[in-house]
């Protein structure tokens, strides 16, 4: 036997922040606005959001039949200030700097499940991020935060910077509350997305959301989004870096929150943040790296030019044990293409143009290709039109001799007919 005091206790001994137990009820509405959002297209092209994976993911008793409770678990993941990034450095999300969160979780996850398994008995089922949950629909109902218009879940200690998982139980546990606070009429994460990807209401359209194209997208991005792409390479931080609940609970010192405000300021400027999309983030000398998944080397950005034309050898060494593995090494690439065009000048044209050459993934070609249609068009022209003119005559992938011309247009120089 075993009361919900008890279970707080073994989770928080886990080493999660928050622990808060919710009824294994159906998750509604959550569950219908789940299946809206997939009828919207708002999944883009992650396949396995199906409508079936969102019944299940909102419906505990189809995955553990008996299921009675929820136990809703947040791990606190803030690294400190983020470094500065410095020239032609890719960004890559907090939540990726150090060891792969899957596995972090996914541990102390399992030794809270044994743990109460070993009072208490019972069948449990721990969901990490990937099987069908609602993992945010969980840690509102049961008070482990809510779900603001950033649409992630706002603790009221770390702030929305908590990765989420749970414990499908046959036990009964007396349920705690939802949270009765919320965003209010703050509307800062929206206006500051650098693609629109939020809204209306509490609702994301991952067609548009760095995270989503940088990480899962697996093709062309498309060319209108790559400007506000800025220098992200994996994932994006923007609509939880300028959330006051979470700044709040990080940035602790005067200069700190000056350097906070900043940052908003600048992102809230469109025209800035595009052109230089490096004042986006609050700065601070100093950058304390701490957590859970912080323990050995972090990587806060990369060199654009090395992810440019990184091999799958160095691919599996270097990333080795971190979420990055998520994205495929030719998307890195890709990724590494658009933000030396956002950011590059004229000492990332022979890298450019080696990738635009030689890449062996058509989607790259044609990335690079872009990016030096927009050095170019930030740097003068002449020598990379010539470039781009002679690729051309080379290429003969149908979607890179597009984005070649449109790379030569943007240059400012059209290849004469015939
Ligand atoms: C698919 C997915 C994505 C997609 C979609 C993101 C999303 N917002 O759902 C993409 C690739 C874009 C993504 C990005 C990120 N992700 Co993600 N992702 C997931 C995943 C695997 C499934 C989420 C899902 O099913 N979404 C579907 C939609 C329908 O869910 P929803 O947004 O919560 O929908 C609700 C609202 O729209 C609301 N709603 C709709 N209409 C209305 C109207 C009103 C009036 C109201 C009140 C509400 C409302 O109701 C819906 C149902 O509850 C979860 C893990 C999991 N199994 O849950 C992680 C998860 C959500 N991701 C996570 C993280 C960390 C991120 C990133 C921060 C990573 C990064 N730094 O790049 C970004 C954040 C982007 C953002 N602003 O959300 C964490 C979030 C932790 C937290 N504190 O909330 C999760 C929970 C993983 C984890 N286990 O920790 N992710
Ligand atoms: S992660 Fe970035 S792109 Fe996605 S919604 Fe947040 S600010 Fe917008
Ligand atoms: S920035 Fe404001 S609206 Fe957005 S999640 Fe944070 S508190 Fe809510």
């Amino acid at each position: 036997v075993i009361d919900s005091a008890e279970v707080k206790r073994l989770g928080r001994e886990a080493g999660f922040g928050a622990v808060r137990i919710c009824s294994a009820d159906d998750l509604e509405p959550e569950g219908q606005r789940y299946q809206d959002w997939i009828s919207a297209g708002r999944q883009s092209e992650m396949r396995w959001i199906t409508m079936e994976y969102a019944r299940r993911s909102s419906s505990p008793r189809t995955i553990l039949p008996g299921a009675r409770s929820v136990i809703s678990v947040a791990l606190a993941y803030w690294g400190g200030t983020r470094p500065e990034d410095g020239a032609l450095r890719g960004r890559i999300a907090r939540y990726a700097w150090g060891a792969d969160y899957h596995r972090v979780l996914g541990e102390r996850l399992r030794a809270f499940s044994d743990a109460v398994h070993a009072q208490a008995g019972a069948e449990h089922r721990c969901f990490v991020d990937t099987g069908p949950a609602m993992d945010k629909a969980f840690a509102a109902r049961s008070g482990v935060g809510w779900q603001g218009k950033n649409t992630n879940i706002l603790t009221t200690h770390f702030g929305s910077f908590v990765l989420l998982g749970e414990i499908l139980t046959t036990l009964a546990l007396s349920p705690d509350r939802p949270l009765t606070v919320g965003c209010g009429s703050c509307r800062l994460c929206i206006v500051a997305c650098p693609t629109g990807a939020l809204g209306p209401e509490y609702s994301i359209d991952s067609r548009r959301c760095i995270s989503y194209l940088t990480i899962e997208h697996r093709g062309s991005i498309p060319r209108a989004l790559r400007p506000a792409i800025g220098q992200w390479v994996f994932g994006c931080d923007i609509c939880q870096d300028v959330c006051p609940p979470s700044a709040k609970a990080f940035h602790q010192s005067a200069e700190e929150r000056r350097a906070w405000a900043a940052g908003v300021r600048s992102a809230l400027r469109p025209e800035e943040s595009h052109a230089e999309p490096q004042t986006l983030l609050p700065r601070a000398a100093r950058a304390t790296v701490s957590g859970p998944l912080y323990s050995g080397a972090i990587r806060p950005s990369v060199d654009l030019l090395w992810l440019l034309s990184l091999s799958h050898e160095e691919y599996v060494t270097e990333f080795r044990g971190t979420a990055i593995r998520r994205a495929k090494v030719w998307m890195l690439r890709r990724n590494a293409a658009i933000a030396l065009g956002n950011v590059g000048d004229g000492s990332c044209v022979s890298g450019l143009t080696r990738a635009a050459r030689e890449d062996e993934h058509p989607v790259v070609r044609g990335h690079a290709a872009w990016a030096l249609g927009q050095v170019a068009a930030r740097t003068g022209g002449a020598v990379v039109a010539a470039i781009l003119r002679e690729l051309l005559q080379a290429e003969d992938d149908m979607s890179v001799i597009e984005e070649i011309g449109s790379a030569l247009d943007a240059a400012g120089r059209r290849p004469s007919s015939g």
